[in-house]
């Protein structure tokens, strides 16, 4: 017996061990109770359900069937792995789910010996397995050459350019790998792809099906012997369909297939896990049918709403409704502004990396569905796929998260800037998600951009500049990216950019939002999702007496470059702030123009608010941003720290 919190079986077990020595029907009653914990403790701390909904059966065989000391299970994206966690020895803490200081909702190496690579971002487990299972091979440790690795991975990450360079290199190392395909015909929204007509469940080759009806139709006007030939051809294309199995496409890359198995069969999944892992000296695919929200009929009815969502009643899947006074969010506003111009402008494309309803894209999708392209989760495909677009006068927008354009680097470098293509590079949840933690903030999209050749970078401040920045994109004749946060945006009035396209911003300026262009005791430079807080923090610094200015650069690139000068000569104390890494991020280019041009002398103390030189943790934004003073109250103290150091230079 332990003396865990959690009630019932899930509670008395000694895990991770305890799970192999239980019977069938006790494996039942355990992801019974699994799904019950895993529900109530989303519902309370919001999170990813569907997905780990569906993967119970699979996560109790796994450890069922294999020895957690020595074998690996290497999760893709991770989002899937709460039974894991709870299994291998979180259960106990699972209430703190990506809450500040508490578990994380990915896989992480430093929370538990048994998640044996991070993730968050998709389609690296075959890569990541396959080093593993050549580290094994090389080992001169027995037990450890003996062991398995086993890659579980979705058949939406499957996708992913990534899975296939894994998928192509073990077929042709020949090493004892599993690969789990755990595959529910979802990605976020549904799967998208060749691939997942190839996977799927009613499998029938369209060409096929399409050769016969048309065949069919000219043999029944043959006399004679049409009859008897389109009977033939009916009975052929039977066969085709039982010939062309999802097995061949990885049989071709020397794979072995076993399955489909029923994933929510317990029994059945063990015996094929135990027939992959008896299979030597040659990689192994196990595809498993799974239902995404297994078991919860909320999150079955809607997979898509319950893949990743904030709290809700468990009892009724019922979110606590929006408040009507709650501003829209920055992707709202994106999606409507998108879908408006795309209105007036049959040039603009929407593309999206299995992310339609993260970016707001659904819209665009909605009511213009041949402009709107997801290309599954394959964003450097996507952005050198609207690189193709724009050479041919097409004016593409890609919306990505911030953090996942980070695979599409060299795309945007290669194929867009270093061509000049005017690509609109739409990067959302830039800056501190919140709860997903460090693998999703959205802290390096300046330092990765800022860099680069011809492009423009643009946060606005708000809404309204947000719609003003994308009225100004479809005639932008070079690369131009967009950043904004997750969450609310300020200041958002919707104008129907059908009717009223807002004044362009005028190139190599900035807004002086407060205070005196002449001088004061302090410059605050904000940007984006940092301008209110700005606003408020020299509000308050106001009161006490302090004549603090602050300035909202609106290009970060190129920046303002005389405008800030000018600044600099009539203000000593400065702060920078932004919410993005201090390293290559605005204020870092601001200092050097500053510094390049002989403008920071003695007498100025030039301070930079943003994210440090190391990784952040999960939390809630609110507490992120006040831990780092990336809030009214940590900018105005910051403020009141400037002007109490004697000038330094
Ligand atoms: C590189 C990258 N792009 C996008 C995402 C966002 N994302 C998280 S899970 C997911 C869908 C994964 O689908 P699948 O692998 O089939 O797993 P399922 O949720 O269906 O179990 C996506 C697109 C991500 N994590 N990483």
């Amino acid at each position: 017996m332990t003396d865990s919190p959690v009630p019932g079986l899930l509670g008395s077990l000694s895990l991770p061990a305890g799970v192999a020595t239980l019977s069938l029907s006790d494996k039942a009653q355990l992801a019974a109770e699994l799904r019950r914990l895993i529900v109530t403790t989303v519902a309370a701390n919001g999170g990813h359900l569907a997905s780990s909904l569906g993967v119970i059966e699979l996560t109790i065989a796994l450890l069922s069937v294999f020895n957690l000391e020595e074998d690996k299970v290497i999760w893709d994206v991770g989002h899937q792995a709460y039974a894991w966690k709870i299994l291998t020895g979180r259960r106990d803490v699972f209430s703190t789910l990506r809450q500040r200081g508490g578990l994380s909702g990915f896989p992480n190496r430093a929370e538990s010996p048994y998640d044996q690579f991070g993730v968050g971002h998709s389609s690296t487990s075959i890569s990541a397995a396959l080093g593993m299972a050549m580290a094994r091979d090389l080992s001169p440790d027995p037990a450890e050459r003996a062991s398995h690795v086993i890659a579980v991975i979705g058949d939406g990450a499957m996708t992913s350019g990534m899975a296939f360079e894994g998928l192509n290199q073990a077929g042709a190392m020949g090493r004892r790998l599993i690969v789990v395909l755990n595959d529910n015909e979802m990605s976020i929204s549904h799967n998208v792809g060749a691939l997942s007509l190839f996977l799927s469940r009613n499998m029938e080759l369209r060409w096929a099906r399409r050769f016969r009806r048309e065949v069919k139709a000219i043999l029944k006007t043959i006399p004679g012997i049409g009859d008897d030939m389109a009977t033939y051809i009916h009975r052929a294309h039977r066969s085709l369909k039982t010939v062309f199995t999802p097995g061949m496409l990885f049989e071709a890359l020397r794979f072995n297939y076993i399955g489909p198995v029923d994933g929510h069969d317990e029994e059945e999944l063990e015996r094929h896990l135990r027939m992959a892992a008896s299979i030597d000296e040659q990689a192994v695919l196990l595809h498993v049918l799974t239902r995404k929200g297994k078991g919860y009929p909320p999150a079955e009815e809607h997979p898509s709403r319950f893949h990743g969502l904030g709290k809700f009643d468990a009892a009724t899947g019922e979110a606590p409704p929006r408040p009507a006074s709650l501003p829209p969010t920055w992707t709202d506003i994106f999606g409507t502004a998108l879908c408006a111009l795309a209105e007036k402008d049959p040039r603009i494309v929407a593309v999206t990396a299995a992310m339609a309803s993260g970016t707001g894209t659904g819209l665009i999708r909605k009511r213009f569905p041949e402009r709107f392209v997801d290309v599954g989760i394959c964003e450097q495909h996507a952005v050198t796929f609207s690189a193709g677009l724009a050479t041919r006068g097409l004016r593409p927008f890609v919306a990505l998260y911030s953090t996942f354009a980070q695979r599409a680097y060299d795309q945007i470098v290669h194929d867009v800037c270093l061509q000049n293509l005017p690509v609109t590079l739409c990067l959302d949840r830039a800056g501190l998600v919140g709860e997903d933690g460090a693998t999703h903030h959205g802290a390096f999209d300046l330092a990765y951009l800022g860099h680069i050749p011809n492009i423009s970078i643009v946060a606005p401040r708000d809404g309204t500049e947000l719609q003003r920045v994308l009225s100004m994109a479809p005639d932008w004749n070079a690369p131009l990216a967009v950043r904004y946060p997750r969450g609310t945006a300020p200041e958002s009035p919707l104008v129907d950019l059908t009717k009223n396209r807002p004044a362009p911003h005028p190139k190599d300026k900035g807004d002086l939002l407060c205070g005196d262009a002449h001088g004061g005791d302090a410059l605050i430079i904000a940007v984006g999702s940092m301008v209110y807080p700005a606003l408020v923090a020299a509000e308050a610094l106001q009161k006490e007496g302090l004549n603090v200015a602050v300035f909202d650069p609106w290009w970060i690139k190129p920046l303002p470059g005389e405008q800030l000068l000018e600044l600099a000569r009539n203000f000593s104390r400065i702060l920078t702030v932004e919410e993005g890494s201090l390293a290559g991020g605005m204020g870092a280019a601001i200092e050097e123009w500053l510094a390049d041009n002989d403008a920071l002398r003695g007498q100025h103390t030039f301070r930079r608010l943003g994210l440090p030189d190391a990784f952040v943790a999960h939390g809630t934004q609110a507490e992120l941003r006040a831990g780092l003073r990336l809030d009214a109250a940590g900018i105005a103290a910051s403020v009141r720290e400037l002007l109490a150091v004697a000038p330094t230079r």
